[in-house]
């Protein structure tokens, strides 16, 4: 006799990348995301060893838009990459979110339109409307959304949610605008009382003085919201160095971006100074590993099958 059990609801896709990016925030080792731009880029990241995709602003901006990243691309045009990506891995896709694209109702919307695409997670941060990427060194001044504000949108955010496994990650940006540890550490306990799932705590400070700072004081509030780190500032401590000094999850946030650049502008030299085809070839992929990447033979394949059907 065949054993059916319906003791355990069958969880969505959605749902079960979902749990899967959850138990990973608990789990002994770190989750590790890594940025995509794009279909491909999120393609090529799940070909090797991690845990999630990071829909990164900044990449989207640069990428797909050819724009800075200052709140320029929408809602709706984050949404329509996220899209593309979610379709193509297999991977907990967490989407940069900025400050939810304007308001109060911009970051409910944000958070019910981004659970509604199954994506595993969004990252709402507390930067004001037009936010400047973080990394950008060119702004001296840099405003964030009241705390108290911040984690009234955080709380109906969370509150919108239509599955209770989506994951709302709450980003402190307040070591970036040079508040300090304290006012840090008052943002990232508001928000994981409004109900954030998780805390990103970014800084530019490359000896982790600010981090340790935090952290320690974070430990010693004794709240268990999961941390997030995106360690592009201070580049040497490996994940698993992040998630012993207690990162839960670590973002690799641009460096396929930055990786995609460099080869371009570096085969576009090429052909420029060769203007042929050949030049160019040792170093750039053939085109028929392109066509494998996408899966072309086996599209092709199930095209045909369907004919003789
Ligand atoms: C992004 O990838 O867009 C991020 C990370 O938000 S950072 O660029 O470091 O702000
Ligand atoms: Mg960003």
């Amino acid at each position: 006799m065949v054993n059916m059990s319906f003791d355990q609801p069958r969880l969505s896709r959605a749902d079960a990348k979902r749990m899967r990016l959850r138990s990973g925030l608990q789990g002994d080792t770190p989750v590790v995301a890594v940025g995509a731009h794009d279909a491909m880029s999120a393609r090529l990241i799940g070909h090797y060893d991690f845990d999630a995709v990071w829909v990164s602003g900044f990449g989207v901006s640069a990428m797909a838009y050819g724009l800075p990243d200052l709140n320029l691309v929408t809602m709706t045009e984050t949404l329509a990459v996220t899209r593309t990506i979610e379709g193509v891995t297999d991977l907990p896709v967490v989407v940069d979110c900025d400050n939810g694209f304007g308001g109060f109702s911009n970051v409910v919307r944000t958070a019910v339109e981004f659970d509604r695409a199954g994506v595993a997670a969004v990252c709402i941060e507390d930067n004001l409307f037009p936010k400047r990427n973080s990394l950008y060194q060119g702004q001296s001044k840099r405003d964030l959304i009241a705390t108290k504000e911040q984690a009234r949108r955080l709380k109906a955010a969370v509150e919108g949610k239509d599955s209770e496994a989506f994951v709302v990650i709450a980003r402190v940006e307040a070591l970036i605008a040079g508040h300090g540890v304290e006012a840090a550490i008052d943002r990232a306990t508001a928000y994981a009382d409004a109900g954030a799932d998780a805390i990103l705590i970014h800084s530019k400070d490359k000896t982790l003085t600010e981090i340790t700072g935090f952290l320690d004081a974070w430990h010693s509030t004794g709240i268990t919201t999961p941390l997030v780190a995106v360690p592009t500032l201070f580049p040497d401590y490996t994940a698993d160095e992040l998630h012993e000094k207690g990162f839960s999850m670590v973002i690799l946030a641009n460096q396929p971006m930055r990786a995609a650049v460099k080869a371009m502008e570096d085969t576009l030299e090429i052909l420029e100074k060769e203007r042929k085809p050949a030049a160019a070839d040792p170093t750039i992929a053939s085109v028929n590993h392109v066509f494998d990447l996408v899966l072309t033979t086996e599209t092709i394949q199930a095209e045909e099958a369907d004919e003789g059907a």
